[in-house]
């Protein structure tokens, strides 16, 4: 289906299909059906080639940095309206677990689409920041460590109340470089093989990094993998790193 920007988003969660085989059993499938799909939702699902890659933005900021920037900053407000509708309450009100509305430290706590909150499991939660401001890893300074602080502490207290699972059971993090270029934390079960752990970062290595260096994620090199679709993967071999 051709998306326009009229065109209002439609992402309906863990539909179960149930598909006959050749030899008349019949097998459940969970999936998510996008409408209408743009192109990037339909490459995002597509199998793909994986390579690590990695951005230097010192001394020099390479081709990644400012790609990294223009990813995170170009055409992506139909990409990111399923956050902006969970914020502004127009999407998943009666499934919000927790919120918090202060404008610079609060957030809201809700379940992942990848959990049907059938079992404890594959317990799969995401916080998603008030903040409009702060779109990846990389901008984040000691500015945001009352933020990242109140997330950890108060998510951790919510899941506990809601799902009795304690923070020791839980994998706290967010990925770099994001799908979506909001900030918003993974909260997973420590049993769930969650997907992208080659690109996480958890929620406490980040707070002691900030702790001890305002400017670590504006200066260091970061590793993350990189599809062989990527347009920062031409870049990445444009310029000799690959
Ligand atoms: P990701 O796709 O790994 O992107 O995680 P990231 O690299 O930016 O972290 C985003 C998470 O948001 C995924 O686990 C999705 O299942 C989840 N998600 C995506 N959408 C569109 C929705 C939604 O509309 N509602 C909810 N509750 N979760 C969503």
């Amino acid at each position: 289906m051709q998306h326009t920007k009229s065109t209002p988003s439609c992402i309906k969660p863990n539909i179960r299909l149930k598909i006959k085989t050749m030899k008349l059993f019949i097998t459940e499938i969970k999936t998510t059906v996008v409408c209408p799909a743009t192109e990037k939702h339909v490459r995002k699902d597509l199998h793909q080639e994986v390579f690590l890659s990695f951005s230097v933005i010192v001394p020099v900021p390479c081709v990644s940095f400012s790609y990294e920037v223009h990813n995170c900053t170009a055409h992506l407000s139909f990409w990111i309206q399923w956050v902006h509708n969970i914020l502004e309450k127009k999407a998943e009100v009666d499934r919000i677990v927790f919120e918090n509305p202060d404008p610079d430290t609060g957030f809201v706590l809700l379940p992942d689409f990848k959990w049907d909150q059938k079992q404890l499991q594959d317990l799969y939660l995401i916080a998603i920041v008030h903040r409009r401001d702060v779109k990846s890893l990389r901008d984040l300074t000691s500015e945001h460590l009352p933020l990242l602080t109140n997330i950890r502490s108060k998510g951790e207290d919510a899941i506990q109340r809601q799902y009795g699972v304690p923070p020791r059971k839980l994998h706290m993090y967010l990925h770099y470089q994001p799908s979506y270029c909001h900030l918003h934390f993974h909260f997973t079960s420590l049993e769930y093989d969650a997907p992208g752990v080659e690109s996480a970062h958890l929620l406490s290595d980040i707070i002691q990094n900030l702790q001890a260096d305002s400017s670590y994620y504006h200066n260091r090199s970061l590793v993350f993998p990189l599809r062989a679709d990527d347009g920062l993967l031409l870049r990445f071999k444009e310029a000799g790193k690959l």
